[in-house]
């Protein structure tokens, strides 16, 4: 039965069971009752393993297609009226003629299968911040896994009463067939429709679809943000915490840094790292004239290979109760899970993440590379007391960061604003295993944001530069990264809880408490203001030199490839000219 009189939700609800024809359709209320029976229908259909309770109370297993483990980003579409709208980095196509595609794929395909209905709130239930979405899918795991990443249940369609905004999303397994999958935004019309596929991002349409995508867009004409960002807080020994966010592209460290164990020395002096969130933050001006940081999210998809007690430790004990993990190693012989660098012990008897009888002896990997644990926020030790405030709370510092072997030093920090916007549009990284197609190549992923804007990329650089100057109180820019690699392909900074070295001298930069060494790129510490007491034999002085050397001539080679990123943008006509100013500004300081 219907959970709400509201009538925008009612008809577009019974427009899409027209659509998909459905059996049987079900309100998710979001009572203990209704979740453990669908659990419970989920296992005995094979579509999710109960473990072992004892050792992992509440905890599932699941496995997707062979051919659907990861986000699609080339069948990920923005269609917006105009392609101009959607810009030079999003896949576009005409609205009509995606929705005719569409509703051909859609037409039935819930026959014999049950309708899901998911009232959620992205942020605090009926906050002023939050946002409401309803997800109708076919699939028990995208019901389970929601229950997890955000608020579900009646108490949203209460609180939302007879508003008629909110965001409309239709998911539908479908066959899984790769050549018919769609992952698509429709800004205008703040709908998504995703089709053919099972997993994550693609379907759990709280996350990238609307938090990002939509939302992004939302920010834009609304005068706020969404950023793909961590927020985390640091608590000095005497009790103060500053809050940062930072953008990482996919499996570029975000969870790592949030949940942050600090080194035994700041550890003993009392410091303490908060998570406020892991993956996405939407701000806004404060009356204070600060910029002020909510995680809209209620859990963790954090990525399971590589984390482990050492890690993130924290992450770990977020994951033993209530979690579904996703393509991870099934061990036969307790029921748990395993993934590659949990321990250095792979189980004997164990089915990998394709369900197939797994001998880890033969080289193979168990887990999928972009194998992930859905966990609830509040199991993570450190979640911030903070974590549900409705209004959030206020960022002092913006850090970008990506995957780069070489060129992109330690840290930076920005001369000012603008040109911290300009560091972020140049943002560069690997690519990994958390979208379909190639690893380790580098590619331009502005604010970590270019499979996740919902509009075009340069109307988004616009909409910092304009946030910036209604900013009173601007957050500093900083650029960080973790991953600089060695000859012989060794990292040559330990990371992890070692960052926090890092995060120190941040923080002291955006309360003006630390002088550092003007360079072409921006701000950067003097060696001496980078703690490195009790890493002096793994980080020798030679080391943090090097770490935080500005190579010119590979930097000229970035600059020729950040023209050719920024060419795309003409016949788009989108580009602020403070970013060519800033890029030739740039260059000029590099050849001085
Ligand atoms: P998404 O959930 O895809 O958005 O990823 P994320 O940005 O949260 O990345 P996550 O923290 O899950 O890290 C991804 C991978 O990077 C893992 O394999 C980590 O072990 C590795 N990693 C994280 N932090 C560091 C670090 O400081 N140094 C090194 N070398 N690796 C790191
Ligand atoms: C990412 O890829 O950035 C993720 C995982 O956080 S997914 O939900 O699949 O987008
Ligand atoms: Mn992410």
């Amino acid at each position: 039965m219907a959970l709400t009189k509201n009538k925008a939700i009612l008809d577009w609800v019974n427009d899409q069971i027209a659509l998909c024809q459905p059996d049987n359709v079900v309100w998710i209320d979001g009572s203990e009752e209704q979740i453990e029976d669908l659990r419970k229908e989920s296992v005995e259909s094979g579509e999710m393993f109960k473990l072992n309770q004892e050792l992992l109370p509440g905890c599932y297993l699941h496995r997707t297609a062979v051919n659907d483990v990861a986000r699609v980003e080339h069948r990920t579409f923005i269609c917006t009226p105009t392609r101009k709208e959607a810009g030079p980095t999003n896949n576009w196509m005409e609205p009509s003629e995606m929705r005719a595609k569409l509703n051909a794929l859609y037409d039935g395909c819930m026959k014999g299968r049950t309708m899901y209905v998911i009232p959620f709130s992205m942020g605090v239930v009926g906050s002023d911040f939050s946002k409401v979405g309803i997800e109708l899918t076919d699939s028990i795991y995208v019901v389970l896994n929601m229950i997890i990443m955000t608020r579900v249940g009646k108490d949203v369609l209460d609180a939302h009463g007879d508003n008629p905004q909110f965001t409309k999303g239709l998911h539908a397994k479908a066959d899984i067939d790769e050549e018919n999958r769609y992952i698509v935004h429709f800004p205008q019309d703040n709908e998504i429709n995703s089709v053919n596929s099972g997993y994550g991002g693609n379907v759990l349409l709280g996350k990238k679809c609307l938090a990002l995508r939509i939302a992004s867009y939302l920010g834009k004409n609304e005068g706020w943000m969404a950023e793909h960002m961590l927020i985390l807080g640091i608590e000095n020994p005497e009790g103060e915490v500053r809050y940062l966010a930072a953008a990482f592209p996919s499996a570029c460290g975000k969870t790592n840094l949030a949940m942050l164990i600090p080194p035994k020395e700041y550890l003993d002096k009392g410091w303490k790292v908060w998570c406020v969130g892991d993956d996405i933050a939407w701000l806004r001006i404060g009356a204070d004239g600060r910029l002020w940081a909510v995680n809209p999210e209620n859990g963790f998809f954090g990525v399971a290979p590589g984390t482990n007690v050492k890690s993130n430790y924290n992450a770990l004990m977020s994951t033993k109760a209530n979690t579904i993990f996703t393509n991870v190693v099934h061990n036969l012989d307790n029921n748990t899970v395993w993934w590659e660098g949990l321990d250095k012990n792979p189980p004997t008897n164990a089915v990998n993440w394709k369900g197939e009888k797994w001998d880890h002896t033969d080289g193979s990997k168990g887990a999928h590379p972009n194998s992930r644990f859905t966990a609830p926020a509040i199991q993570c030790p450190v979640i911030s007391p903070e974590f549900e405030s409705p209004k959030g709370v206020p960022i002092s510092a913006f850090v970008f960061g990506g995957r780069r072997a070489k060129t992109a030093p330690l840290v930076y920090e920005s001369f000012d604003w603008e040109h911290g916007v300009f560091v972020g549009s140049i943002m560069a990284s690997e690519t990994t295993a958390a979208a379909a197609g190639q690893v380790g190549v580098v590619r331009r992923d502005p604010m970590a944001m270019l499979p996740f804007c919902g509009y075009n990329m340069g109307a988004y650089f616009n909409h910092w530069l304009d946030m910036g100057n209604r900013i009173p109180n601007r957050p500093k820019i900083f650029n960080v990264n973790w991953f600089r690699l060695d000859d012989e392909g060794h990292f040559i900074w330990p990371g992890f809880g070692d960052n926090m070295r890092v995060l120190h001298w941040i923080m002291k930069r955006a309360f003006d408490e630390v002088d550092a060494v003007e360079t072409e790129i921006g701000y950067m510490p003097y060696p001496e203001d980078i703690n490195l007491n009790g890493i002096e034999d793994e980080v020798s002085e030679e080391v943090l030199k090097d770490l935080l050397s500005v190579d010119k001539k590979m930097w000229m080679e970035d600059i020729e490839s950040i023209r050719e990123f920024y060419s795309k943008f003409d016949e788009f006509g989108t580009l602020p000219k403070e970013m060519s100013d800033q890029l030739n500004a740039l260059e000029e300081r590099l050849k001085n």
